[in-house]
């Protein structure tokens, strides 16, 4: 089963999963270790590894020190074609659908589908929409795009049903890493009961609390970062509530 036969099979079944996010720039080898070690013990479905801006650190390097010490599936999360790397499991292959910045809509797919062909990795095609979080975040700075504000539900339905028209096969509601204002449970049940494909979420999710009501709204796939850097024993009280939505269905 592939990456996403495999977010299929559990969204089929209304089961949740959850993912790690490593940003090469500011993981060492002995906090990839921990937090595979701990994605182990309590069960993380994937790993993500990217960032809007990688400069110091090692894509190649973080994938590698992932795969000697956890067998789960390593996601690349780029921020740009020059993030793709051949030792993933996949790539989501994120077209900023909120934003009308050419250049990520389709200007780095081109630059980065002969790789992804050659090195036959999979790729998932994924509608990314930023929704404004209250600051700056490095993504929307980066990305020269102005997100979805933050009370505009239609926006973001009308958004995510026109990138699964389109064909996209994930749609990604994003405030960004380390936002202070996570997406609202009302936007993410809203575009949740307008589509089909599976539904991740991120940004500023920094609680157990916070988690369970973003599963709780629709959300298949929660994927958490910032918070994990200062307190990797979050991933437990994260993981915990994702077993118990998932024990709820199987039993
Ligand atoms: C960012 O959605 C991810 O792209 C995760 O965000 O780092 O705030 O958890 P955090």
């Amino acid at each position: 089963m592939n990456v996403y036969e495999n977010l299929i099979h559990h969204q089929s079944q209304g089961l949740k999963q959850l993912a790690v996010l490593i940003d090469p720039d500011k993981a060492n080898s002995e906090q990839i270790k921990r937090l595979c070690h701990y994605a182990l013990q309590w069960g993380v479905d994937y790993f993500f590894v990217g960032g809007s801006i990688i400069s110091k650190g090692d894509m190649s390097e973080t994938i590698a020190t992932i795969k000697e010490n956890c067998n789960l599936p390593v996601l690349i999360f780029p921020g740009n074609a020059t993030h793709v790397e051949g030792h993933a499991d996949a790539v989501l292959f994120l077209s900023l659908i909120s934003g009308r910045n050419p250049d990520l809509l389709i200007g780095q797919h081109v630059l980065s589908a002969p790789l992804i062909k050659e090195k036959k990795l999979e790729a998932i095609p994924t509608g990314y929409l930023l929704i404004d979080s209250g600051n700056v975040t490095t993504v929307q700075y980066i990305s020269n795009t102005k997100p979805i504000p933050h009370d505009q539900e239609d926006i973001a339905v009308s958004t995510s049903i026109a990138g699964e028209m389109l064909g996209l096969k994930l749609i990604y509601l994003e405030a960004g890493s380390g936002a202070i204002r996570p997406v609202s449970s009302s936007m993410i049940k809203k575009v949740k009961n307008a589509i089909d494909i599976p539904l991740i979420v991120g940004g500023g999710i920094r609680t157990a609390a916070k988690a369970a009501e973003n599963f709780e709204a629709g959300a298949d796939l929660l994927v958490i970062g910032n918070a994990l850097e200062t307190h990797p024993e979050l991933m437990m009280d994260i993981a915990l509530i994702k077993n118990k939505f998932n024990k709820a269905i199987t039993h």
